[in-house]
């Protein structure tokens, strides 16, 4: 009896085995019934509360990570294990597989809808700066910042609002790479930085767990877009971000969705009120 080559690990006897059977699913939903066989999704995140947060006895949390755990569960994927990512590494370890999605707040535009593929909005905020009480630099914008010389902004590595920063003309060395919220909110109160920004919900959350007086939250930040994120998936993987689609619409639709982002202070209206293809193609 000839000998059978050893196929890859049970995974790909089980994955394999489905695929050949009579009315099996296309290849395309391979990748769906790998995470069943593993039992769960390997999320992308940043702990940015709301959006993610992990506590210290390691649960992880937030919108973004709540409504991927409900509809990945629909899927018949039990669970999600998350891992910490700045946002700029998020995409490359999507694309090098260590990730299987990115559910962080990761927001829509067009050189990242070019890179991955998106689910349909999830998340949608404002842009905002935390800056000392009494905004001395008198910043509304990140124009603002540009025309003032001596003036610094902080913002995540790889993230919209470095990228706001410096499409407005900030120089490079006056836009500080700030790797979490609370180096952010540390910088601003020790006066190493001039403002900090995240959106608006980030900052906001921030700013009600610093109790500091001597802080202000300018928002919006006039000039910024409105971003929606939604969950990122790897190019290839388009099926089985079509059938997270599917659940995800019927969560909207049965107001499930917003059950879990408004408390948050997410708004399910403004996730509804757009789609992948406007936020895709905005300038
Ligand atoms: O998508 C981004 O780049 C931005 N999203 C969030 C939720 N926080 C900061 C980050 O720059």
């Amino acid at each position: 009896m000839k000998k059978l080559g050893i196929l890859a690990g049970v995974a790909g006897l089980a994955i394999t085995a489905m695929l050949l059977a009579p009315g099996a699913r296309s290849a395309d939903d391979a990748k769906l019934e790998q995470l069943k066989q593993q039992g769960f999704a390997r999320v992308a995140i940043a702990n940015e509360p709301p959006y993610t947060a992990v506590a210290a006895d390691g649960k992880v949390s937030g919108a973004a990570p709540d409504v991927a755990r409900e509809i990945f569960k629909r899927l018949g994927v039990n669970d999600i294990v998350a891992s910490i990512s700045e946002y700029g590494a998020m995409i490359p370890g999507l694309q090098a597989g260590r990730f299987d999605v990115v559910t962080a707040g990761l927001f829509m535009k067009p050189e990242r809808c070019a890179a991955v593929a998106y689910s349909e909005p999830v998340l949608c905020d404002a842009e905002a700066m935390l800056v000392k009480k009494g905004n001395p630099k008198g910043f509304k914008s990140y124009e603002d910042i540009a025309k003032d010389s001596s003036a610094t902004v902080g913002a995540p590595g790889g993230g919209t609002e470095e990228k706001l920063a410096l499409n407005a003309g900030v120089p490079r060395d006056r836009v500080v790479v700030v790797p979490d919220g609370q180096s952010g909110l540390k910088m601003v109160q020790d006066g190493r930085i001039d403002a900090y920004s995240l959106p608006v919900l980030s900052i906001n959350d921030l700013m009600k767990k610093a109790n500091d007086p001597n802080l202000e939250v300018i928002a919006p930040v006039q000039g910024a877009p409105v971003y929606c994120d939604g969950a990122a998936f790897k190019k290839g993987d388009e099926a089985l971000r079509d059938a997270y689609d599917v659940e995800l619409a019927k969560m909207k639709k049965s107001g499930e969705f917003a059950k879990i982002i408004e408390p948050y202070g997410f708004s399910a209206k403004a996730a509804m009120s757009t789609t992948r293809e406007k936020l895709c193609a905005a300038k």
